[in-house]
């Protein structure tokens, strides 16, 4: 059995340390420095039914990079590069499999690690944080895996024990497509609940219908841009689902800017942004700008025209 080290203690990282763990797998929890010293707490998992679960994981830091065999890094996409370049010992064998909202890191992760098996994975399970050790299984969705790189082909066998420990999981070839219909959700939901400060379900009350629509369609012509096939119409409806599914939850970027957290808006929103080219995308930049503003900070990448 393959033991699985995942880098990144937030709620999904620490539901998908749970969830695995209570299928029998192996899991470490690759642990930061100011961990260092401490001892390992048990992690409380409260399932879907409510129930306390204590789970226990083995602690690893960066030094024991070199027996790590499958690597799932749950990190905030800003976080990713900086997590991974530590590992200096990590095998070229062992497979990285990167699983974060947007989309822009990939390609830094391959230069630093070029032969490695390089793996996205897309996942719409509900997490959240209640306290250090603590954290609460919100909803079960589906998890996509598929190949990044060459190095990647034949790894497909992951999904089997995720799977069985998630419910669903599942390999895709065509894992940028599942990427960007998830991204574009995201581009939609996340700053408009993060600046208008309301939880998803709000967003179709009728005084959010016109922005509502106007960033969908800007959001959509984007997505065809980038080869995506999906009809306006099922955007739509797709949207309203993941809305209505999550109707009582605060959006990642709403949490981030609550807590005064930096935010993923230069992988979301920024990457739609820069991949608009000659594509008009008013309520995109504005809500950029927005984000940026609130979190006190210039905005990182290119935003003009
Ligand atoms: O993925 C999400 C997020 O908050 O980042 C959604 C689907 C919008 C659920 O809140």
């Amino acid at each position: 059995m393959t033991e699985w080290t995942i880098l990144g203690a937030g709620a999904l990282g620490c539901v998908m340390a749970g969830l695995l763990r209570r299928q029998g797998e192996p899991v470490s929890l690759l642990l930061s420095e100011r961990h260092r010293g401490h001892l390992h707490p048990s992690l409380d998992l409260i399932t879907l039914s409510g129930r306390h679960q204590l789970i226990h994981t083995r602690p690893c830091f960066a030094e024991q990079a070199g027996q790590i065999r499958c690597l799932l890094v749950v990190t905030k996409a800003y976080q990713v590069v900086e997590a991974l370049q530590g590992l200096h010992k990590l095998p070229e064998s062992t497979p990285i499999i990167l699983l974060h909202n947007g989309l822009g890191v990939a390609a830094q992760v391959q230069a630093l690690y070029p032969r490695n098996p390089l793996i996205a994975a897309v996942s719409s399970h509900g997490a959240m944080k209640e306290g250090d050790w603590l954290v609460r299984h919100t909803g079960k969705g589906e998890t996509w895996l598929g190949p990044i790189n060459a190095a990647a082909a034949g790894h497909a066998g992951l999904v089997s024990p995720l799977a069985a420990a998630l419910g669903h999981a599942q390999w895709s070839e065509d894992i940028l497509r599942l990427q960007h219909q998830k991204l574009a959700i995201n581009a939609v939901i996340n700053p408009l609940t993060a600046c208008h400060n309301i939880r998803n379900g709000q967003l179709l009350e009728p005084r959010f219908a016109d922005v509502l629509e106007q960033l969908s369609e800007e959001v959509h012509q984007v997505m065809l841009k980038l080869g995506g096939q999906e009809q306006l119409d099922d955007f739509r409806r797709r949207l309203h689902k993941v809305i209505e599914l999550t109707a009582t939850n605060y959006s990642s970027m709403h949490q981030d800017l609550a807590h005064g957290r930096r935010t993923e808006i230069d992988y979301i929103t920024g990457y739609v942004i820069n991949n608009a080219n000659e594509l008009p995308v008013p309520v995109c930049r504005q809500l950029y700008r927005e984000i940026q503003r609130r979190s006190g900070k210039p905005p990182r990448r290119r935003t003009s025209n």
